[in-house]
């Protein structure tokens, strides 16, 4: 999944795609790249984000979508929005899948727009919002905390008229998140297939490889590679990343070796309030 970020103030990419043209630039180059799928989202949620009203985020989207609907863009176009309004005219306008950083938090509605389309729902897992999230970063049981919140958000979303098949988790790295909590996410995915659903990451150029190796958002192309081999060698199987090329490339070769080695044995579905099982 190919970021493209419509906004001022993303926090790599931020103010570099907000004209239309360039923004469809950059779409073209992802999908050249070797993107499977273009994740266009038109508000910040980096933390401290403030938060922008259904009609901005609207007019920074339309354009992008229109544009590459124009040109027969031969992706998916997944649309990056916690909010009901802007997810049901994305639906209108082709989006193929809707990506809820809130997890049906911020607008359950969210999910009765998707209800009966046939769309994907990527439900991530956040603790707060983003102005408050990095605020408390500390749980008793962090995986277990996580998979109980996605378990809801996938309940949520059924609860209003999705197929579970449409439903994709994602344990939100870095949102509400330590270093060493997105770290450890990161190593136990298959606690979090366990709810039976795919599992996506999203660790792109994230300040927990800054922590890791000190090194600025630009230059986090490699750390963003080896977490996406990790979480893949671990089950994940959709990868959203700003840099396409380097991942892919590395995706692509971790998935041959992965092919060629024995079956992994599935995960145990863990009970509702029991302890986490698996890797600890
Ligand atoms: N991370 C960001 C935004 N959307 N969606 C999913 N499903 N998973 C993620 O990890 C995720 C996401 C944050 O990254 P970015 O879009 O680069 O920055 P910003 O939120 O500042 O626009």
């Amino acid at each position: 999944m190919g970021i493209l970020n419509v906004t001022p103030d993303s926090f790599s990419d931020g103010g570099r795609f907000l004209e239309a043209e360039a923004a469809l630039e950059r779409a073209w180059i992802l999908a050249e790249e070797g993107a499977d799928l273009l994740d266009v989202g038109g508000e910040s949620t980096r933390p401290g984000a403030e938060p922008v009203s259904a009609d901005e985020e609207w007019a920074r989207i339309e354009p992008v979508l229109e544009g590459l609907a124009g040109a027969d863009f031969p992706l998916p176009i997944s649309v990056d929005t916690t909010k009901a309004e802007v997810a049901r005219r994305a639906l209108e306008r082709g989006a193929a899948v809707l990506n809820d950083v809130s997890g049906l938090r911020s607008e359950p509605e969210l999910a009765a727009a998707a209800a009966g389309t046939g769309a994907g729902l990527v439900l991530m897992h956040m603790r707060g919002d983003p102005r408050t999230m990095q605020e408390d970063t500390a749980y008793d049981d962090l995986v277990g905390e996580v998979r109980s919140a996605l378990r809801t958000s996938l309940e949520e979303a059924v609860g209003r008229g999705c197929d579970p098949s449409q439903v994709v988790l994602d344990p939100g790295i870095g949102f509400g998140k330590s270093a060493q909590g997105s770290l450890e996410l990161l190593a136990r995915v298959p606690e979090l297939l366990a709810l039976g659903r795919p599992v996506l990451v999203g660790p792109s150029r994230k300040s927990f490889l800054g922590k890791l190796s000190n090194l600025p958002v630009d230059e986090r192309v490699e750390g963003t590679v080896a977490a996406c081999v990790m979480a893949l060698e671990r089950g994940a199987r959709l990868f959203r990343v700003h840099d396409v090329r380097a991942v892919r490339r590395a995706l692509d070769v971790a998935e041959a070796i992965r092919r060629a080695g024995p079956p992994r044995p599935m995960p145990v579905v863990p009970p509702r309030s029991g302890a986490p099982r698996g890797r600890g």
